[in-house]
């Protein structure tokens, strides 16, 4: 399920606007994306916006003389705060001056942008999936393929306004699947607004389900925030309810980083948050779904 580096270029961290600000990354043709290919012209913006700058969940600058970070490996193995700076795309280069280099290729902007590490930046994404059924219980079948309709559980983003999975970063420490099940609960349950007997309940009716997941994807994602310096990983699993009698029945609430959440159906015209459809699209094959 890992992802080789030649299978992949990156597209939307690459071009236009960086998020949430007026800076123009520069632009950087397809031709040019891998390190290796001679790009005399190159001259990235620096940028590393100033609400990640000095925050405890984020990295310090390097040129600090405390930060010692443990490149391409977990990072202070005894501490409770561990951080893993390995990524799935195996070795990343460090350059002469402690920078680390994203793995695919330029980004045309340097720092950290948006996000808290420098290097990988580790989240994981829940694929929450059930059938299409009609009103008397019966799947929806598409006509041109003959193949069931799947539906997911999608966000609408509150930064970008685009729909995604609703994933998150894994905190220090964390595991792959208490972060899975931590942000599926905050983004499409609304946890977070609930009193402490509703979310118990919640989570009761939900942990059984979630312990058996499929793996989808790993690797890097083509996230708008991504840097030459600063990039997002994620683990994808889908876990899907056959009969839509688990979370198929419960009701969906947006809460935190989402404003909108609902059960979208998978096609191949999804257009969704960096290559969030290329997981989706996974997820359908494995489930033999209409595409
Ligand atoms: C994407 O950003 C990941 O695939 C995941 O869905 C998400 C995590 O970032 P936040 O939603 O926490 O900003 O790259």
């Amino acid at each position: 399920m890992r992802v080789k580096y030649f299978e992949m270029i990156h597209h939307k961290c690459r071009r236009g606007i960086y998020p949430g600000t007026k800076i123009q990354r520069f632009e950087v043709p397809e031709d040019k994306v891998f390190w290796n290919v001679d790009f005399q012209e190159y001259s990235p913006v620096d940028y590393t916006c100033p609400s990640v700058i000095d925050k405890l969940w984020a990295d310090p600058e390097i040129r600090e003389n405390t930060f010692q970070p443990k490149w391409n490996s977990l990072d202070d193995p005894f501490s409770t705060a561990k951080v893993n700076r390995k990524s799935f795309m195996g070795d990343y280069v460090v350059t002469d001056n402690g920078y680390p280099l994203n793995p695919i290729g330029r980004t045309g902007i340097i720092g950290r942008g948006l996000l808290g590490r420098w290097g990988p930046n580790h989240a994981a994404d829940p694929i929450v999936t059930r059938w299409k059924r009609n009103g008397t219980g019966a799947l929806e079948i598409d006509k041109t393929t003959e193949k069931p309709i799947l539906q997911f559980v999608a966000i609408q983003r509150k930064d970008t306004g685009e729909w995604a999975i609703p994933g998150g970063m894994v905190d220090p420490g964390e595991t792959v699947s208490q972060t899975i099940r931590r942000e599926f609960m905050e983004e499409a349950l609304n946890s977070l607004e609930k009193q402490e007997n509703e979310k118990q309940e919640l989570e009761e009716n939900i942990s059984e389900f979630f312990k058996k997941g499929d793996e989808i994807y790993q690797g890097y994602v083509d996230d708008p925030r991504n840097t030459d310096n600063a990039w997002m990983e994620t683990v994808a699993y889908n876990f899907h309810d056959d009969d839509g009698t688990i979370v198929g029945k419960l009701a969906l609430t947006a809460g935190d980083d989402a404003t909108n959440v609902r059960w979208m159906d998978v096609s191949k015209s999804l257009n969704l948050y960096a290559n969030h459809t290329e997981f989706i699209r996974r997820t359908m094959q494995k489930r033999n779904a209409h595409w």
